[in-house]
């Protein structure tokens, strides 16, 4: 990478010790998975946010909620990771105190490598029992066919759980619904003891995830910011990378070594 930045960002990963990568949906961008909030292509661009992910919504019209889920959860089952999830499964290797935060519900952290990324708002993965508090859930996923071409408008009843015959839901975290508290807990931590946060992708509006870089930040730890775009987090961040995650993090870990070798 060129400039005055983007070596002393390298060079901060380079020396650091603990690091926290703090990801959003434009990790996943150049996967071919939709953002959020992107203008034109962002899935609050074309569809209802009210409609589609409160619990309120799925209540109202499960079929309509599950169906776009599955949309969702074919799509992301095939895209690939890119080379920023890439760079950032070399980062935990190279450096061992490192932890993965992601606001993602994709397993493309995973799926390049990362292990035991921390997943703040679930997963596509991991539906569950409206009433899991009580029992574990037990279901059969949909089969192949039916799943197999959906479209963002199909209708698809959920599941049943084989123990109790509630409604299986889709195993991620809607607004006004609390994060997993083992999963936040563990974010908070690590922010509060790393020394270098990469945030990277997000427009850092949704909270209490939005807070993790700030902890970071607050604790005395630098921040980095990876985003195309200005976010809120432009004040909080020591360095400001503007581009693509899948071009700017493979030039930074690959000039971060590269430095650290010369030393
Ligand atoms: C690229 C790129 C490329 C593009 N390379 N970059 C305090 C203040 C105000 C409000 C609240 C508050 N505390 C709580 C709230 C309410 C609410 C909230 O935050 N609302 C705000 C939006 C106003 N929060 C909640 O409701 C949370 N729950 C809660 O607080 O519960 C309290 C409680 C406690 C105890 C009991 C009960 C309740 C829950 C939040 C859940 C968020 N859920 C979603 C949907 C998940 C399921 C699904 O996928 O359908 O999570 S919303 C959506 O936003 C999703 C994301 O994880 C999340 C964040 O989005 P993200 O990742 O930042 O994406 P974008 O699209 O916004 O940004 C993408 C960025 O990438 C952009 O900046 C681009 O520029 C960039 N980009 N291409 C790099 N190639």
């Amino acid at each position: 990478m060129d400039g005055v930045l983007p070596r002393r960002a390298a060079q901060l990963l380079g020396d650091a010790r603990r690091v926290v990568i703090f990801t959003g949906a434009g990790i996943s961008a150049e996967s071919g998975v939709p953002t959020f909030r992107d203008d034109l292509t962002g899935l609050w661009a074309r569809f209802d946010a009210q409609r589609l992910a409160t619990a309120e919504a799925f209540h109202a019209d499960p079929d309509l909620v599950w169906g776009w889920y599955e949309w969702r959860r074919t799509r992301v089952s095939r895209a690939e990771p890119n080379p920023g999830h890439l760079a950032i499964a070399t980062i935990q290797t190279r450096v061992p105190g490192s932890t993965v935060v992601t606001q993602n519900v994709d397993d493309l952290h995973e799926r390049a490598g990362t292990r035991a990324a921390i997943h703040l708002h679930g997963s596509l993965f991991a539906p569950r029992c409206i009433a899991a508090a009580a029992h574990p859930a037990t279901f059969e996923d949909t089969p192949d066919g039916e799943a197999a071409q959906p479209h963002e408008g199909r209708r698809i009843p959920p599941p049943r759980c084989a123990s109790c015959s509630a409604l299986i839901r889709p195993g991620v975290v809607w607004f006004g619904e609390a994060l997993p508290e083992a999963a936040l807990t563990a974010a908070v931590e690590a922010a509060a003891a790393c020394d270098l946060l990469l945030t990277v992708g997000t427009s850092a509006v949704v909270y209490p995830a939005a807070e993790i870089p700030r902890i970071a930040a607050r604790s005395g730890a630098t921040v980095i910011q990876i985003n195309p775009q200005p976010t809120p987090l432009d004040q909080v961040s020591a360095i400001n990378l503007r581009g693509n995650a899948a071009q700017v993090l493979p030039a930074l870990v690959a000039d971060a070594w590269e430095q650290t070798d010369e030393r």
